[in-house]
């Protein structure tokens, strides 16, 4: 298996810009992804990669004028302070009961209109958002133009409610800074529910040490030198980290320009989502392994299949009943005449299974569409090997893929399973099987047997001519003689002798020919039925095998970059 997951997370974007286009790119990639799998792998999990393909589109598809940061910390780190702070006005409540805000606040940098929609989506109430625009009081605020600062509730909250709307919010927002204060910079929630699992969006991400007032000038270096160490263990290596005084305007200068240069960049939105490819990437890694998987399964398995499936359709006994009526119809064809009726009266062996007799093929093609043979049902050990070959056809298949697939995969060998046997039927019935012409050998010796009978007829009728001539004491006829032996006596007796003679010769000769029809009609059975089990075993399992190879590419060109 490649390890996508190690590749994705080397990948610290840094100051490297994320291109529009490879991003779009990326989660096309992510959208192959899904439609591949579509109906073969739990959907429970794709659902980050649906969520993922359906906020990306939207996110894209809003604003890429603004940039949206949310503040995000622990109840009393100073958010709103914060916010307030940035915007030069009370916009947010600070308070001492805790938690204060419930609801997000947002305040736009630039004109209201161009964001209203953006804070529709994240879904800021009309009444929560304001507009830093109409109380600009200088230039010095067109650095933040485009600016859409978020004021979260608490992440660690005894309400619910608030943890509910942080966890929506954080994975809608372009970038998040990250405000602890001195005292609760090392809480496990923050680091373990929180900052860890946003080390993929370190480019992202900024945390400021807020209330730096509230510690000595000598122990703000110390606790940043901490937190450092904290966040590196978070995978949060080379964040941004800086220091923050809420109450001192002074103390607001680095963030304020770390906001400013993110605004400047416009690419927050773009690393954010390029983040959240990562991360779904990785997630879907283990669903798909690194090697090309076979096309479909060894031809050894498929010839099991092939065996299996021309046991279950009758193939044999078919084949035995060509062989015996081979026999039969050349036996009615070059016998003695004088038997040759009475074999007649027998009935064809493969009239039997209702396949065509010996006038040949079905004159009703509506016929060879419904299964009509009489073909014995396959046996309960024809039917669980069948299964079996299936099976193995299944396994085989997939014995490359990872775990997620080999269910898929047999459903698919077996998908088709319940139309297999009317399928069968209606190949063997439409089958030719090599008996409609009568071979012209066949004719010959039937004629020869006709002319050494008939010499036999004209024999005796010419001895018994004689004899009644002589009963009635007419003169005697003159029958010419053959050496000793007069013709009339050798015509009889030689026809009689002959045909028996012909009769005997011919027998292996019919058997042999019997055996080779019987083999030639297997052959296209076989090869009939194959076809089925290709389209009906082969098609499905291989269209998965397909899926996943479209998945396994569309997979490596989201992880890509
Ligand atoms: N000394 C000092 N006090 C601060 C600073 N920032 C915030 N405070 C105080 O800390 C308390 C909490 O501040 P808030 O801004 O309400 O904190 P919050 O993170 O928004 O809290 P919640 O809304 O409950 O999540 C208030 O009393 C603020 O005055 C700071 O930098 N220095
Ligand atoms: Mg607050």
């Amino acid at each position: 298996m490649t390890n996508l997951t190690g590749r994705v997370r080397e990948a610290f974007r840094g100051d490297k810009r994320v291109d529009a286009d490879a991003l779009v790119a990326r989660l096309d990639a992510v959208r192959r992804f899904l439609t591949a799998v579509d109906g073969l792998l739990p959907d429970a999990e794709l659902v980050p990669a649906h969520t993922l393909v359906e906020r990306a589109g939207t996110r894209l598809a809003l604003s890429r004028d603004h940039t949206v940061v949310a503040l995000a910390g622990a109840t009393g780190s100073g958010k709103s302070s914060l916010f307030n702070a940035l915007a030069q006005l009370e916009l947010s409540p600070v308070g001492v009961r805790r938690p204060t805000t419930g609801v997000t606040h947002a305040c736009v940098w630039g004109p209201l209109a161009g964001a209203n929609q953006l804070l529709d989506w994240i879904g800021v109430l009309p009444r929560h958002r304001f507009v830093r625009e109409s109380a600009l009081d200088a230039d010095d605020e067109t650095a933040l133009h485009g600016l859409v600062l978020l004021d979260l509730p608490d992440f660690d909250s005894v309400q619910r409610s608030h943890r509910l709307e942080v966890d929506r919010l954080l994975g809608l927002v372009d970038q998040v800074v990250w405000v602890v204060d001195p005292q609760k910079y090392a809480d496990r929630v923050i680091h373990d529910s929180y900052l860890r699992e946003f080390h993929r969006h370190r480019d992202v991400t900024v945390v400021v040490l807020n209330q730096a007032d509230r510690l000595s000038p000598a122990e703000v270096p110390r606790v940043l030198d901490d937190l450092r160490r904290l966040l590196d263990s978070d995978g949060l290596t080379g964040v941004p980290l800086l220091s923050t005084t809420a109450v001192d305007p002074a103390g607001m200068v680095g963030l304020r320009g770390a906001l400013e240069r993110t605004v400047a960049e416009r690419q927050a939105a773009l690393r954010r989502l390029a983040g959240d490819v990562d991360t779904v990437v990785a997630g879907l890694d283990e669903l798909v392994g690194s090697a090309r998987p076979a096309a479909g399964p060894d031809n050894p398995t498929v010839d099991g299949l092939n065996r299996a499936l021309a046991g279950a359709a009758g193939v044999p006994a078919v084949s035995n009943a060509v062989e015996q009526a081979y026999r039969h119809r050349a036996g009615a064809a070059t016998g003695w005449p004088v038997v040759r009726g009475w074999r007649r009266l027998r009935p064809d062996p493969l009239r039997r299974l209702h396949l065509p007799g010996p006038t040949g093929g079905r004159d009703d093609p509506a016929e060879s569409l419904v299964a009509a043979t009489s073909v014995p049902e396959p046996s309960a050990a024809q039917r669980s090997a069948l299964g079996l070959a299936i099976r193995a056809v299944a396994d085989r298949s997939a014995a490359d893929l990872p775990a997620a697939w080999p269910g898929a995969v047999t459903s698919a060998a077996r998908s088709r399973l319940g139309d297999l046997p009317d399928a069968l039927d209606r190949t063997i019935a439409g089958t030719d099987l090599g008996l409609d012409r009568r071979p012209l050998w066949w004719r010959v010796v039937g004629g020869v047997q006709w002319l050494v009978t008939l010499a036999a007829v004209v024999g005796l009728g010419w001895l018994a001519l004689g004899y009644a001539l002589r009963a009635l004491g007419l003169p005697a006829l003159d029958n010419p003689t053959v050496g000793q032996v007069p013709l009339p006596t050798l015509l009889l007796l030689g026809g009689l002798l002959a045909g028996l003679l012909v009769a005997a010769l011919t027998r292996p000769v019919v058997r042999w020919a019997a055996r080779r029809a019987r083999a030639r009609a297997e052959e296209r059975l076989t090869a009939k039925v194959a076809l089925v089990g290709d389209e009906y075993v082969l098609t499905p399992v291989r269209t998965v095998l397909d899926s996943y190879a479209q998945a396994r590419d569309a997979l490596r060109d989201a992880s890509s970059r």
